[in-house]
């Protein structure tokens, strides 16, 4: 034999894991605590619910017979008074219209009762947000006792306030989208609060009781209380009870605007990483053709000490003082243009970090974005791999260093062509002068200075190609782990929505 507070019980344990780590504030464990007791208790709770002022705390003096709720013509309280009654539980709310943390009040409690008693003062009964409130209640299946709380003496004044209080029922339960079914099982009765306590206090002075509707209302609202006091609707209370307290919260967390944050970071995290590629193949482009351009201004010096010179030690050193500088200079502006890239990648996600700390961001996004604006640099594009190290991008350490230690020589290369060109030119040069004949066979000057170019050109241009390469391959790198991850805890987040969602219809479907 099932028995299916048990089963919301199991229920509850089971999603207590995922519940627990999308629950918004950390409320898991004393919201567990009360379901675990609203499960243990039958006693069926009434709230008395209505806009402040309503008679509310009359009635329920009314009903205990004793002046023991506040009643106060402003309203004083924020919380949720208790009083037992009958075997029942009566709960005093703040009320509807209450200021705000009153009224919060109150809607934490409808989440937790089932039974309501709304008290609406006669005067009162056609405010618009009084019958939305109301409605909400009845999509919700809450069980509805209205009293209308009237001063008339008159009869037909009577009857007029309630008809009135009916036909609006009817007239809004189409505009609410409600049945007419849920509307006929509201009960409607129509009492002077005041009177009935006043009688009640009065020993029960029969005259007042049955002036005011309290007998009437009394031996109703009895039958009423023991039509709804059964296991069906205890179950049905404490299911919606679980929902509303367990899963919903968890659900609108879990749906709420994270989810454009999460977006948008991806897409920035791609756009950083499309930019660096870009940046990447033009970076080198640049290079080669800026290394093009400082050959070409020296070429005429390049010229004139190969010419000139007749040692070739003198040569040796003059090229290389001449060609040493394009290696410093092409350093200087590598190093400009990478700090600059990573000036780039900062300012995207600067913006980011501002918009994602103004919503609702979880660690992962913090960790990403802080992640990336470590990165940043001024402009020393050693700080960024220094930093680099400290954001675990694999392998750079020393990197730079490394790579840096690639620009030395490189003219030496050039030289050493140059050298050997030399050697070759020279030997022409001796023998263009014995023999004009010869002089064609000579390698041309012309030909020298541009071979030695083109070494220099294509050795600085692969070192330049290979610095920037692996720098920005680094990053790139980095970026693809954070989008890596990102999509990783999204799946994750959508694995745990789909068992939350798996609970909460488990829990639906919990019965007889
Ligand atoms: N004249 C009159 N005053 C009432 C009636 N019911 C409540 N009150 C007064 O309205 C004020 C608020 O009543 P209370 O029961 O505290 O309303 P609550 O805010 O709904 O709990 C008190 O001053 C009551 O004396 C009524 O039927 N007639
Ligand atoms: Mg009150």
């Amino acid at each position: 034999m099932r028995n299916p507070f048990v089963e919301i019980a199991q229920n509850l344990n089971e999603s207590k894991r995922v519940v627990a780590t999308n629950h918004p504030n950390h409320q898991v464990d004393s919201v567990y605590a009360e379901l675990k007791e609203k499960l243990d208790d039958n006693t069926l709770q009434v709230m008395l619910y209505g806009a402040y002022n309503a008679g509310k705390s009359t009635l329920i003096n009314a009903l205990i017979g004793q002046e023991k709720a506040t009643v106060n013509d402003i309203p004083t309280t924020d919380t949720v008074d208790y009083y037992d009654w009958n075997g029942y539980r009566l709960l005093d709310t703040p009320g509807v219209n209450a200021p705000i943390d009153h009224e919060q009040t109150t809607i934490e409690q409808i989440k937790r009762t089932q039974v309501m008693l709304f008290v609406i003062r006669e005067g009162d009964q056609d405010s618009k947000d009084l019958y939305q409130r109301l409605f909400e209640m009845i999509k919700l299946n809450k069980k509805i006792f209205i009293v209308l709380n009237h001063q008339l003496t008159n009869d037909s004044d009577k009857v007029t306030a309630y008809q009135k209080i009916i036909q609006i029922l009817c007239h809004k339960a189409s505009e609410y989208g409600v049945s007419n079914e849920s509307i006929q099982q509201i009960k409607v009765l129509s009492m002077n609060v005041k009177t009935a306590l006043t009688g009640r206090l009065k020993d029960n002075h029969p005259q007042l009781l049955e002036r005011s509707g309290y007998s009437e209302f009394i031996e109703v609202f009895d039958d009423w209380l023991k039509s709804t006091d059964n296991q069906d609707n205890q179950l049905s209370g404490i299911k919606s009870a679980v929902d509303e307290l367990w899963y919903k919260p968890v659900i609108n967390q879990m749906t709420s605007g994270d989810n454009t944050v999460r977006d948008e970071l991806l897409t920035n995290l791609r756009n950083n990483k499309n930019m660096l590629v870009n940046r990447q193949r033009s970076l080198v482009v640049e290079a080669r053709n800026m290394i093009s351009h400082e050959l070409m201004l020296i070429k005429s010096d390049i010229s004139n000490c190969v010419q000139s010179t007749s040692d070739q030690a003198q040569l040796d050193s003059q090229l290389q003082r001449m060609i040493d500088p394009i290696g410093d200079k092409l350093e200087t502006w590598v190093s400009q243009r990478l700090g600059e890239v990573n000036a780039l990648l900062n300012i995207e996600v600067s913006a980011r970090l501002q918009q994602s700390l103004g919503s609702n961001n979880t660690a992962y996004i913090d960790k990403a974005v802080k992640g990336l604006g470590n990165m940043a640099t001024p402009d020393n594009i050693k700080k960024v791999l220094v930093q680099g190290r400290a954001f675990k991008i694999p392998g750079l350490k020393g990197r730079w260093e490394k790579t840096l230690g690639k620009w030395a020589g490189k003219g030496a290369i050039a030289v050493q062509v140059a050298t050997a060109l030399w050697d070759v030119y020279s030997e022409g040069k001796k023998q263009d002068e014995q023999n004009v004949q010869e002089r064609q066979a000579a390698v041309s000057l012309y030909q020298i200075v541009d071979d030695i170019c083109l070494a220099a050109k294509r050795d600085y241009g692969n070192v330049a190609e290979q610095v920037i390469t692996e720098i920005l391959d680094a990053q790139i790198c980095a970026l693809d782990n954070e989008i890596t991850e990102v999509i990783a805890k999204e799946n994750q987040t959508q694995q745990a929505f789909q068992q939350v969602l798996d609970y909460q219809s488990q829990l639906n479907l919990i019965g007889y």
